[in-house]
């Protein structure tokens, strides 16, 4: 009781009254960010971050009071904040119990087609102890009304309102210089939307996010249909158009797009201790069966993974900052594969990925892209030592997607997204007895035993491809996406691939933006592997041309490899590039041939500008594009506009299952042509993981990332 008396007579004071509502806002925020949020917080550092980042912004908005004098204002708006501010925190918390997700401003204003906000079934989604949202506030009313807290009368001196206000302004940017120690470019790369939550708190981010959609709803409102003319006459010039030898060999397959993560070029054909590092993944490359491409470069920006997701699907390029699937990619039109192959030859399309759906933002984009399906980690028993800092390994997603892959209806065009080879490239013990390198660098060492992980659950998938006779009906398409050395590494990793580091620069690390692309078509005997300079924004019109449709009319800055008019200019999202015989970085060029800085004669001069032109261009079009959504302004024949309201990844099973039944006799999933019968015994793994029992199935357990955080290129 003597405690209660003093907090209501504290309270009774403006400044104990504003105190009080910090700190019953601050209460609130915590029971959100540990009872209703998942914010993946990985260590006690971020433990710390969590604890303190309301006050900041809390402070700020509260202390707005302090600015007006009399008391029948100060009052009121000291309340009314603190009301609008729980009304922002509890629609999140609704907001986050169906989506998972945090609501952005456009989804608010109504202006996102993909989120409709909250509907209807808000109600639902209302849990007991949400009355803690409100009591305090309510409580608080009627002391008020009873006059237990009393109205102070006497103005603070406007002067602290003014030291309030530059207090939580200091406060905030340590707060903000803490975050970016724990995650360097924090809000340059968005990553993830839970991120900026977890580091800056709710209020922060729905400023940054108001901020950020402002700045694309101008740039969208001003567009204008002419600057989508622009593009045309570019991608239309630019046009390659298809090698009949190769146009359509592939009609009709199933598409399996295998994203290996992290994997560079130099592991194929690679030895370490004699053995070699990748042996699946390198007969593969060299198969008859095959057509791979030894100068395959990687093109991605900040974004990484979902920059190369962007330009495999969409062949346009990902931003010159953060990621376009973040940022753009939940109200952007894309004229993406899924949607293409659904509407012209009727695939079915999905991904599988063993990460949580909001992972750059993919929860939102695959739907604008056209995805039907989108198994991520809710899908998988994801528990226990089943995973890593990104999600389920390898072995094991492989494994778990065949309940799913097994019930899609045929042809599919399917992606499956790995991430146990990714940095820092961690690996339980009992997952791998593979001898790698000593160089002293433990992030090298440790590639090379992700990256033999990877090549084994390619190959087991591979095994189980080959025993249901799906290998022979599809075309398998195997990219890595980006470097996993990073050029501060390069010089420790030099050794293990038998360089000298002291003779390593800038040309080495170009070149080393090599990844593997590898497009086996099981059946042909013609394969080889190509020398034809190339790049991720190729992939589409290539695709699509093995697959027998044209890709004239649409918009793709990429071009078919297979084309006697392919341009293998390859841009690099910096302006660097790459050609057959030149690398360009910083405006200096190196000859291919010696790695050496060149003295360009008058003829070479000339080439140079030429290639400089087109890639600046290319770039800067699909910015354009991009950044102002001119795809929204064109319509190719017989594309149809993409709804994303009519797309939804729950209960993707029993989706499966209710399309196979509709379809009696004529559905064609691999699990119907088996006469009903499940698939999954024909699959073997040494993923010691099945064999464990967990008691806690279909958790998601992942750990946010933040072991990256020494290395801000990352
Ligand atoms: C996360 C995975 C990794 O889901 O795709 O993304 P990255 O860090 O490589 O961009
Ligand atoms: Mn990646």
């Amino acid at each position: 009781m003597k405690f209660v008396n003093m907090i209501l007579e504290k309270s009774s004071t403006r400044k104990g009254f504003l105190i009080l509502l910090v700190t019953c806002f601050w209460l609130k925020t915590m029971l959100a960010y540990f009872a209703d949020f998942r914010l993946g917080i990985t260590n006690p550092f971020q433990f710390l971050i969590v604890l303190i980042n309301p006050l900041a912004t809390t402070g700020l908005l509260v202390g707005i009071a302090l600015y007006f004098k009399r008391a029948r204002f100060f009052y009121p708006i000291a309340l009314l904040i603190s009301i609008l501010n729980t009304v922002l925190l509890y629609l999140n918390v609704i907001y986050f119990r169906e989506f998972t997700d945090f609501m952005t401003v456009s989804t608010m204003t109504g202006y996102s087609k993909v989120n409709q906000g909250l509907s209807g079934s808000s109600l639902a989604l209302t849990n007991i102890h949400d009355i803690l949202y409100w009591l305090d506030l309510i409580i608080i009313l009627i002391l008020l009304v009873l006059k237990k807290i009393k109205i102070d009368p006497r103005p603070l001196n406007r002067r602290i309102g003014l030291a309030v206000t530059s207090f939580c302004m200091l406060f905030f940017t340590i707060n903000l210089s803490l975050a970016e120690m724990d995650r360097p470019q924090l809000l340059s790369r968005t990553f993830d939307r839970t991120y900026v939550v977890k580091y800056l708190g709710i209020d922060a981010f729905t400023v940054y996010d108001a901020v950020k959609s402002q700045h694309n709803n101008d740039l969208r409102a001003t567009a204008t249909k002419s600057e989508l003319n622009d593009v045309l006459k570019f991608t239309n010039g630019h046009y390659a158009k298809p090698n009949k030898k190769y146009y359509g060999i592939a009609k009709g397959k199933n598409v399996i797009i295998i994203h290996l993560e992290s994997f560079q070029q130099f592991l194929i054909g690679q030895k370490i201790n004699g053995q070699e590092v990748t042996p699946f993944l390198n007969k593969l490359y060299r198969s008859k069966s095959s057509y791979a491409f030894k100068n395959f470069f990687h093109q991605v920006g900040q974004g990484k993974t979902s920059d190369a997701e962007n330009m495999l699907e969409t062949s346009t390029y990902g931003l010159p900052q953060g990621s376009l699937f973040a940022q753009l990619g939940s109200d952007n039109t894309f004229q993406a594969a899924p949607a293409i192959l659904k509407q012209r030859r009727d695939y079915t399309s999905a991904v599988f990925h063993g990460n949580i759906a909001s992972f750059w933002n993919r929860n939102n984009v695959y739907k604008n892209m056209g995805y039907q399906y989108f198994f991520d980690a809710s899908y998988y028993d994801t528990s226990g030592d089943r995973s890593l800092g990104y999600g389920l390994k390898d072995k094991l997603l492989f494994r778990d997607s065949v309940k799913y892959l097994q019930n899609l209806q045929q042809p599919f065009y399917v992606k499956y997204l790995t991430v146990t080879n990714h940095f820092p490239f961690d690996l339980d013990k009992e997952d791998t007895n593979f001898k790698t390198t000593d160089t002293q660098d433990e992030v090298v060492d440790n590639y090379f035993l992700t990256a033999h992980y990877l090549d084994q659950s390619v190959h087991e998938f591979y095994n189980y491809l080959r025993k249901t006779g799906l290998l022979k009906k599809s075309v398998i398409v195997l990219y890595g996406d980006h470097y996993g050395i990073s050029d501060s590494e390069n010089k420790n990793l030099a050794k293990a691939i038998h360089r000298d580091p002291d003779d390593w620069d800038d040309f080495d690390n170009a070149q080393l933006q090599r990844v593997p692309f590898i497009i086996n078509i099981p059946g042909r005997k013609d394969g080889y592997v190509s020398s034809k300079y190339a790049g991720e924004i190729d992939v589409l019109p290539t695709l699509m041309h093995l697959l027998g449709i044209s890709t004239k009319r649409y918009v793709q800055f990429g071009t078919d490899i297979f084309s006697n008019q392919h341009d293998q200019v390859v841009a690099f999202r910096n302006q660097d590039w790459v050609s057959p015989t030149f690398t360009s970085i910083s405006g200096d060029i190196y000859s291919n041939r010696t790695g050496q800085l060149m003295k360009l004669s008058k003829r070479q001069q000339a080439q140079v500008k030429v290639n400089k032109k087109r890639v600046q261009t290319e770039l800067s079009l699909s910015d354009s594009l991009n950044e102002k959504n001119l795809l929204r302004f064109y319509h190719p024949k017989g594309f149809e506009s993409i709804d994303p309201r009519k797309y939804n990844y729950a209960n993707e099973y029993q989706k499966e299952k209710r399309i196979e039944a509709k379809r009696g006799k004529q559905s064609t999933s691999l699990f119907s042509k088996n006469g009903n019968r499940s698939t999954i015994k024909d699959y073997t793994t040494d993923a010691p993981e099945i064999h464990h029992k967990s008691s806690d199935t279909n958790r998601i357990k992942i750990t946010n990332p933040d072991a990256t955080n020494n290395d801000s290129s990352r």
